[in-house]
């Protein structure tokens, strides 16, 4: 259990939780065949509350740059995610943030 000082207002500082904060990120990465519609479709099936514009931008960032963070979470939900991803044609990681 550790924590964090952060300033929001000057001089007003806030202490937080870091062990409170998502631990791991699931990141997407790209490849040379699949769709990218298939890729938007299938992170807002697999991830909750995703919209169709988040989608989009992370599978561009991943076409773009090889790799982007999908979503940080707990490690038994990042799991499940990248399971999911990965049934689904697409190659995920998971890594602690
Ligand atoms: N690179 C894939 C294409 O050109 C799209 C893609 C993006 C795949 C992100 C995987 C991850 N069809």
């Amino acid at each position: 259990p550790t924590a964090s000082t952060a300033e929001t207002k000057p001089g007003i500082k806030i202490e937080r939780r870091i062990t409170q904060e998502p631990p791991y990120k699931v990141i997407l990465h790209n490849d040379d065949f699949t769709p990218m519609e298939h890729v938007v479709a299938t992170l807002r099936k697999v991830i909750p509350r995703m919209s169709t514009r988040q989608a989009v931008s992370i599978m561009l960032e991943a076409h773009t740059n090889g790799k982007a963070v999908a979503t940080k979470c707990h490690k038994e939900l990042a799991e499940l995610y990248m399971e999911s991803l990965n049934n689904e044609g697409l190659i995920s990681t998971i890594e602690p943030d």
